[in-house]
């Protein structure tokens, strides 16, 4: 047990993908019936949402220190974290639009749960439900609209408290650690739940299944490196007004690292050396806009959450109006910001995106077996976006020390 723990996750998860795509295919039909355990894998993931959200976002936001930051540095940050959001979600479906990876796929063997009813509430309704009005029944309903807004409240609430306010920020940052062990404890759940879900996809399902999963994992990759060497490039280009190329050197360690653990928050402690040694940029800034980016930005996800949901749609025969696409792209970001800064992750927030637009929860299952393959791309992208808005905020305030980052050849 203990040799098979000291393997790294993400290598026990390959090795579980590959063997349940072989288990299945040589099982056929009847390897439906070890779906349970990956649907109890997708269970407890679905169990960490509320949790998870509420310790991490307001921990996140409480841990700015003064809200005065919020000023000069954050206005700044903010509005490039939403603006390289938007660009993400709309670039997920974009390609889920043209290259439809979801077409195509014969699921009508898959016992289908209660399908979510499409939103057919008005927008007037829509925005009523945004605010939290029982926080308790917003987090009973899991419903992660509100409660996203409710967390952040509560840690701008945490801020102008101050001192009054420390002891509730203690709770909530120990909440978010503990939040994070658990789900580790969970996602050493994912190589039995991977194996016998793609046992599942390639036994009942066949070789469009897995062909589409394989679309699926390409165009997850391609969104993300476009988002790294095009969005990123041209910020750092254009506005930060940088060499590009001395950025991402500057950055290869956060960047490894990402990968490897496929977690932002993992990752934290290495942005956090780059961006100050590396790239010059001052502890203040770097310490404000790297923590707050590794809670609410995370564009990787955002790209995947809007790339997902039109593949669940897409593979269920679900049409898609542009209301949707909107909707999509709102709840994409809110799913990114709510989202923490672990793996697994984007897996999680794919419910609160598909129940909007009445994609089958079954998606998930349905992805699940080759989600760590992606995220660790998603992560990537997350850390290296977070690392390009705090390079653009530290030049356009004065906060970099070019010279330094020039010499990140030294790195
Ligand atoms: N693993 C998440 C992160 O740490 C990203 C994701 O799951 O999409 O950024």
């Amino acid at each position: 047990m203990k040799r098979w723990l000291a393997i790294p996750l993400w290598q026990r998860v390959l090795v579980a993908l590959a063997l349940g795509i072989i288990a299945g295919r040589m099982w056929g039909p009847g390897a439906e019936s070890i779906k349970i355990i990956g649907d109890i894998f997708v269970a407890f993931i679905k169990m960490l949402v509320v949790p998870l959200i509420f310790f991490s976002l307001v921990a996140g936001v409480a841990s700015i220190g003064d809200i005065r930051k919020l000023g000069r540095i954050g206005w700044r940050a903010l509005l490039l974290f939403v603006v390289t959001g938007q660009i993400a979600v709309w670039l997920g479906l974009f390609l889920g639009t043209v290259i439809a990876p979801g077409a195509g796929v014969d699921t009508s063997s898959i016992q289908m749960g209660a399908v979510p009813e499409p939103n057919e509430t008005t927008w007037r309704d829509m925005l009523l439900g945004m605010v939290p009005q029982s926080p308790v029944q917003v987090m009973a309903d899991v419903n992660v609209l509100p409660l996203i807004i409710f967390s952040l409240l509560l840690g701008i609430g945490i801020l102008m408290a101050k001192e009054e306010g420390e002891p509730v920020l203690k709770i909530f940052d120990s909440g978010a650690v503990v939040m994070q062990k658990v789900t580790m404890v969970v996602m050493e759940l994912t190589p039995f739940g991977v194996f016998a879900l793609m046992a599942w996809v390639a036994g009942t399902l066949g070789f469009d299944a897995l062909a589409a999963l394989g679309k699926l994992v390409f165009l997850n990759y391609l969104g993300c490196l476009l988002i790294i060497f095009v969005v990123y490039a041209a910020m750092i280009k254009f506005i930060a007004r940088l060499p590009v190329g001395d950025f991402f050197r500057g950055i290869v360690d956060a960047i490894a690292v990402s990968y490897s653990t496929a977690s932002s928050n993992a990752t934290l402690p290495v942005t956090l050396r780059c961006a100050e040694r590396n790239l010059g940029i001052s502890n203040s800034v770097a310490s404000f806009v790297i923590s707050l980016g590794a809670t609410i930005n995370m564009n990787g996800t955002a790209m995947y959450l809007g790339l997902a949901t039109l593949f669940g749609a897409q593979i269920f025969g679900v049409d898609l109006s542009w209301g949707d696409y909107f909707l999509i792209s709102i709840l994409g970001t809110l799913g990114a910001v709510g989202a923490a800064g672990i793996p697994g992750a984007g897996l999680i927030m794919m419910a609160l995106v598909f129940g909007a637009v009445g994609v089958p929860l079954e998606t998930i299952a349905f992805v699940a077996g080759v989600d760590r393959i992606m995220d660790m791309m998603r992560t990537t992208t997350n850390v290296s976006g977070d690392a390009a808005v705090a390079t653009t905020v530290a030049s356009l305030t004065g906060e970099i020390d070019k010279a330094e980052m020039i010499s990140a050849d030294d790195v």
